[in-house]
């Protein structure tokens, strides 16, 4: 069977030429569209109508070259473009635009840096945030000039047959022992900076001040430890208990719970330690406070913690920021569902003096309600054991 009978060539790229000219003008008329109507031309469906005309349009470039190649190819011509040059110079472009973008996104996103750690221990994270950015950056660069550059230098030429290089042991070791002993540096630089912010002594743990977090979708709650330094028991079945006001599952009969308090801001006092008990009730939440360079997953299940002391106060940031709206805030890192995004809490970093001040004005967690609540629930509970002793 004669395939050529049902494949003419010259009708096939006729055909495909059409058909992305058509679909070209389909594409700009609902570009055209897009645009005129106000406030369209900046939403995404818009850019990705851009997109796919572009892609479009570098198809139809395509398809004409290559039109145009197999034309001269029937001739019996030589091809009409030098395409290893074109190729070659196309690596060095893309070497040169590459680099300027790398520049540009350094400079424009670089400024948009988070400003200077507020916290003690901040300070080594941003250390070794900026040595490994400075040898991730500089091993970019040099890897990107050698590759694009020898792909130019080195085109296919006629002039030139390729060298055949199976295997170097002296390269071979370079590559490897030079980025496992700069890996080997940043692992176990990490890896000392994070042992020194989460293994903390005991008394030191004990002494700082003691928060209880909360994360639920979608919000944080927050109580303080109270006098004792020492946050109540807390039982997940309890959750809802006592008519519904116990959202926290609070255990009453641990009466450090009584003097905990209630907050919806957290405070806290310069230059003192305070140590975060983070859990959920529900899905996995993060506990990420950015500008204090804290990150800690909010688990169901299982407390985990983060102490640190914060170094510069909302007022000297506001100062140094040079913006009087700015506030310190506990956000929620992980896309924990559809209103993760709300899960914002108000922090505040002030002197000792405004701490004290504002501590006492706090209310306690567990309300006479609550008690009232709980004492109705014992009594109930001791009747129905009454009960059971006098069946008995
Ligand atoms: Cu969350």
């Amino acid at each position: 069977m004669n395939l050529k009978k049902y494949f003419n060539l010259k009708s096939l790229f006729t055909a495909l030429a059409l058909g992305s000219l058509s679909l070209g003008q389909v594409m700009a008329q609902a570009t055209e569209e897009a645009a005129k109507n106000e406030g369209l031309g900046k939403t995404v469906s818009y850019y990705i109508l851009l997109f796919l005309l572009a892609c479009v349009f570098i198809g139809i470039i395509g398809k004409v070259l290559q039109v145009y190649e197999l034309t001269r190819k029937i001739q019996g011509k030589k091809s009409g473009i030098a395409w290893d040059k074109f190729n070659g110079v196309m690596f060095a472009a893309t070497l040169v635009l590459g680099l300027y973008g790398s520049y540009w996104s350094y400079t424009v996103h670089g400024n948009l840096i988070l400003p200077e750690s507020a916290s003690e221990h901040g300070v080594a994270i941003d250390s070794m945030f900026n040595v490994t950015l400075i040898i991730t950056t500089f091993v970019f660069v040099v890897t990107h000039i050698i590759l694009f550059l020898f792909a130019y230098k080195y085109k296919h030429s006629q002039k030139r047959t390729a060298y055949y290089y199976p295997h170097n042991n002296t390269l071979e070791k370079y590559w490897t022992i030079i980025p496992a002993i700069a890996l080997t540096v940043l692992v176990l630089m990490g890896f000392f900076i994070w042992r020194g912010i989460t293994n903390i002594p005991k008394d030191q743990m004990a002494s700082a001040i003691q928060i209880d977090v909360t994360a639920h979708q979608f919000a944080w709650d927050v109580r303080y430890a109270g006098k004792d330094n020492v946050n109540g028991r807390k039982n997940y079945k309890l959750i809802g208990s006592l008519n519904g006001l116990n959202n926290l599952g609070l255990d009453l009969s641990d009466k450090r719970n009584n003097d905990d308090l209630k907050v919806t801001e957290i405070v806290l006092p310069v230059n003192k330690s305070v140590r975060f008990t983070i859990g959920s009730q529900d899905v996995l939440h993060s506990f990420y406070m950015p500008h204090f360079r804290v990150q800690m997953n909010a688990v169901p299940g299982m407390p985990t913690f983060f102490q640190f002391t914060p170094k510069v106060t909302t007022a000297e940031m506001q100062e140094k920021t040079n913006n009087p709206e700015f506030n310190y805030q506990l956000y929620c890192a992980k896309i924990c569902g559809g209103s993760h995004y709300n899960m914002k809490f108000l922090v505040r970093v002030v002197s000792e003096k405004e701490y004290q001040e504002w501590l006492k004005e706090q209310k306690p967690i567990v309300t006479e309600e609550m008690k009232k609540e709980y004492q109705l629930a014992l009594s109930k509970q001791n009747s129905v054991n009454n009960q059971i002793a006098l069946n008995n």
